[in-house]
């Protein structure tokens, strides 16, 4: 039997890349070991590094592995590099692959130390990877990878994308085909690992208003792919690479997804709650939401989250994912400013549909809100962060906002314009790769307390909003003199 082992180096153990290819590769008879490695969990505090320890664990995994595989975001990118440097001096016969998102946008700073980059969706790539490390001839013609090679390295082209998505397994949560790190070892997990691993924080109780003590999420899409082609988002990234090769946006079947639900319920009866993590799931008609939730309450029946996008919201497509437990709904605003959507985001807002909709999700209260807002955008003026501050005044209340720090992810649109306008080094991932993409920093402090205060207030304070986030106050606070007073301040709001 071929064996393979995924590894995911970071604190997340929900990756549905990594869970979906694994359960592809079982499907096909190969033995995949998922091994989720915490670096929270799993390094020696002096040096930052993994301990020892975890090293000779995961070498001892690899062991009777025929390929080693890594599922890298660009965010643990330099532990993916410091496990493959590991992995290479003790098994050099052994390929090492890296997929995932950083290495499909940046393949570049992949094949620096893989021997093989796996682009894109990774399901027919990985298993015809294994086929040709078996027959003793790592063949370089892999369509979806890069390959090194002792000529250089061999770029192949992308492969076309399967359209229908419920050709693919549900994902793989078989806890005898995880590994994770407990107590300072990787062990394999056990169904009361895997509790862990999906229970939820005592404060997404509150966040979500939800009804049971305790809370079990199980995380899954229901598509693949996104509508829209925003600058900063990676799905700009992988239409370029598969333009030509079938539609970006494809969606699973009501059965395919009710039935995966439904399945994972039977075997882990304790799960509670649904995260759909598409990047817009209501971009479908009336009529599939509707048949959705049809079935979703007679075979799963459980409270759910989602994202959406501004654009597909109506009250009718609402209310009926309300009436099936809807819990939370997050949806993304990013600026205020049509300016900024236009010329730097390229993603289409129309305030007035943005408020309508904003006003529709108020009409139920029993829905926790996230409105995303993204901030520290060098190509943002203050009249364009003042617009931000105002629109978000207007908004009913109440809501969660959630920040974001603009992050240049390799790949998008808006890095490429970094790039060219110096703001970044494409040499030196470190400062991306560090960045803490969903903290509040504290520089333009006042801008961010308003934006903050605005995010609280009652719309009829709207106009205090306008005026207190004038551009000339907003350059006026950000100058030395003012900085460190609403430094402080910012700093005591967010309790640091
Ligand atoms: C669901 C999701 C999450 C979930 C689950 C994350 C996870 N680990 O799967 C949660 C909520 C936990 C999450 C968290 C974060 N996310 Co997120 N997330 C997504 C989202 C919406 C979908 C990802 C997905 O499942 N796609 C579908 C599957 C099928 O594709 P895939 O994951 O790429 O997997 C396929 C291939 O890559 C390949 N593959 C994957 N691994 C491997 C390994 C090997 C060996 C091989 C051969 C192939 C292979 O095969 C898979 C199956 O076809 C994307 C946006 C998007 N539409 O892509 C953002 C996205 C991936 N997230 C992003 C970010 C930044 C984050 C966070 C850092 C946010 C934060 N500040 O905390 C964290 C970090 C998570 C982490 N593990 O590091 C960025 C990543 C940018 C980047 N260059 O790294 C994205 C692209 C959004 C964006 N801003 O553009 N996220």
């Amino acid at each position: 039997m071929l064996k393979m082992l995924l590894v995911d180096p970071s604190p997340y153990t929900t990756n549905y890349g990594l869970r979906s290819l694994s359960a592809y590769l079982w499907e096909h008879g190969v033995e995949a070991k998922m091994v989720f490695l915490n670096p929270d969990r799993g390094s020696d505090p002096q040096t930052g590094r993994y301990t020892d320890a975890v090293l000779e664990d995961l070498a001892a995994l690899a062991e009777d592995c025929d390929v080693i595989g890594f599922s890298v975001f660009t965010n643990f990118y330099f532990r993916a590099a410091e496990l493959t440097e590991f992995m290479k001096k003790r098994f050099p016969e052994k390929p090492v692959v890296w997929g995932g998102i950083h290495a499909t946008v940046s393949p570049a700073s992949s094949i620096k130390y893989a021997d093989v980059v796996c682009l894109g969706e990774g399901e027919e790539t990985a298993l015809q990877l294994l086929q040709e490390v078996s027959q003793k001839n790592l063949e370089p013609r892999i369509p979806g990878t890069w390959v090194k090679t002792k000529d250089g390295v061999m770029k192949n082209e992308p492969r076309q994308l399967e359209e229908n998505l419920d050709s693919y397994p549900y994902q793989d949560y078989e806890p005898s085909h995880m590994y994770a790190i407990k107590d300072g070892r990787v062990v394999q997990a056990t169904e009361s690992m895997l509790a862990e691993m999906l229970k939820l924080p005592p404060a997404a109780r509150v966040y979500f208003k939800l009804d049971a003590q305790e809370n079990w999420q199980y995380l899954t899409l229901t598509s693949r792919g996104c509508p829209y082609l925003c600058a900063y988002c990676c799905n700009n990234a992988y239409r370029k690479i598969y333009a030509g090769k079938g539609r970006w946006l494809r969606t699973r079947s009501v059965e395919h997804v009710i039935g995966e639900l439904e399945d994972f319920k039977r075997k882990h009866g304790y799960v509670n709650f649904i995260s759909f993590f598409d990047d817009d799931f209501l971009a479908r008609p009336n009529e599939f939401i509707s048949q959705f939730f049809d079935a979703y309450d007679e075979r799963v029946h459980l409270a759910f989250k989602c994202n959406v996008g501004a654009f597909n919201v109506n009250r009718e497509k609402f209310k009926r994912m309300c009436d099936s437990g809807l819990a939370n709904v997050e949806i993304g605003l990013q600026s205020g400013s049509e300016r900024v959507h236009k010329q730097v985001y390229f993603r289409p807002f129309l305030p007035a549909k943005f408020l309508e909709v904003a006003r529709i999700m108020a009409e139920f209260p029993r829905v926790t809100k996230y409105y995303d807002v993204i901030l520290d955008n060098p190509y943002e003026t203050e009249e364009d962060l003042a617009k931000t501050i105002e629109f978000l005044a207007q908004i009913p209340k109440p809501f969660h906002l959630s920040c974001f720090s603009l992050t240049f992810f390799p790949g998008t649109a808006l890095y490429d314009r970094a790039v060219a306008d110096g703001l970044i080094d494409p040499e030196n991932l470190k400062p991306i790769s560090d960045k803490k993409n969903n903290a509040l920093y504290l520089n333009d402090a006042y801008g961010k307390i308003l934006v903050l205060a605005a995010g609280k207030a009652d719309p009829k304070l709207a106009p205090l909003f306008a005026a207190a986030g004038n551009p000339f106050f907003l350059k006026a606070f950000s100058t030395p003199l003012f900085q460190p007073v609403f430094k402080k301040i910012l700093g005591i709001a967010l309790k640091r």
